[in-house]
């Protein structure tokens, strides 16, 4: 079934249809990336409304099993929709429609407005499972990071800072087809990195230091999302041991990948080794997400999360430990959940590397 196909069976019945208003999910129906339209989905037919600026690009470039229709007022062209297909109501997304916006749909679509059924819920629900196509684009932005990340290793020293990594990096996802970053790149070192979501600043690496990079591009729409550590000249015992730890939790994580399983179940494999290692106070975010066209998407990868994970899921593999004021580790890797195992997105070794 296509996506279109699976939101049409969540719709009730022939005169109830769906408004889909943000661009991230307009985009998924349609393959169309634009703004200031809506693509309406009833029972049969999945709409695409835009306006003149887009229209010969949405004729290109929509799928096949969307109907494009330009209008001069969005409402106006909604309303004669509703009028054709004898809708009376109308679901919308609950959780990016905002108060403004709901109270202009109230005055101006002849639709009664379903504003508590769940509709973004259930697309969150539809985007967890990738097409081959979305698992394509994904492994792609992949590539190009890991292609960006090798050649940036070669500029790793003492005496570069962290921001001059972060954009030297940046430049090179540009150069080797990365539309754009998939998030603000973390290339941080030295007891920065310690600091989960740390931002690159003016510190100098030096020898003796861990250097992490999480980092991702986006293409086609889709993101990837990698992270490595390594150690700049030499790694003290302390550093290899808690290296290893993340290692083992991360590959603990990867075994429990399986269709079948719960997300906790993925969460707990990492997170149980790590408090058997006398760590678990230092390992404060969940184990991974989903990811897609957006960067954190669901499932949440945590234990108090029961999605069941199901064939085209693609979660990332993340534990980490973070000794603050010393340094943190952090591995992660994307995986696609397929059959009854698990494949990694991810072609960089992971073994710890000395730089
Ligand atoms: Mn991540």
């Amino acid at each position: 079934m296509t996506a279109i196909q699976k939101l049409q069976d969540f719709l009730p019945d022939h005169t109830t249809a769906a408004l889909i208003t943000s661009e991230v999910n307009a985009r998924y129906f349609t393959g169309f990336n634009y703004t200031d339209g809506a693509v309406l989905i009833t029972k049969d037919t999945a709409y695409l409304l835009c306006d003149f600026r887009y229209i010969e690009a949405a004729e290109k470039s929509a799928r096949e099993d969307v109907t494009v229709v330009q209008f001069r007022r969005l409402y106006e062209a909604i309303n004669e929709i509703i009028l054709q297909k004898n809708i009376k109501s109308l679901m919308i997304e609950e959780e990016s429609v905002t108060i403004a916006t709901l109270s202009s749909m109230r005055s101006n679509l002849s639709a009664e407005l379903l504003s508590d059924c769940g509709l973004s819920a259930k697309i969150r629900a539809i985007r967890m499972i990738k097409t081959s196509d979305e698992i394509a684009d994904i492994t792609r932005a992949q590539r190009i990071t890991e292609r960006a990340l090798t050649e940036l290793l070669n500029h790793v020293r003492p005496g570069v800072t962290e921001r001059e990594l972060s954009v030297e990096l940046e430049h090179l996802i540009h150069v080797y087809g990365g539309e754009r970053i998939a998030f603000e790149l973390i290339t941080i070192a030295g007891a920065n990195t310690s600091l989960p979501h740390g931002v690159p600043g003016d510190y100098t690496v030096r020898e003796g230091d861990f250097i992490t990079f999480d980092i991702g591009s986006v293409y086609n729409g889709y993101h990837s999302d990698m992270t490595r550590t390594y150690a700049v000249g030499h790694a003290t015992d302390k550093m290899r041991e808690i290296y290893d730890i993340v290692y083992q939790a991360h590959l603990k994580a990867a075994e429990k990948i399986v269709v079948g399983n719960t997300t906790a179940d993925v969460d707990l494999a990492a997170r149980d080794y790590i408090e058997s290692k006398g760590y678990g106070e230092y390992f404060g975010h969940s184990t991974g997400h989903g990811v897609g066209l957006e960067i954190h998407e669901d499932p949440r990868v945590y234990k108090t999360d029961s999605t069941v994970l199901m064939d085209g899921m693609v979660i990332t593999d993340e534990p980490g430990i973070y000794l603050p004021g010393e340094f943190g580790v952090r591995i992660e890797d994307m995986v696609v959940v397929s059959g009854q195992k698990s494949a990694s997105l991810a072609e960089l070794p992971k073994e710890l590397l000395i730089l």
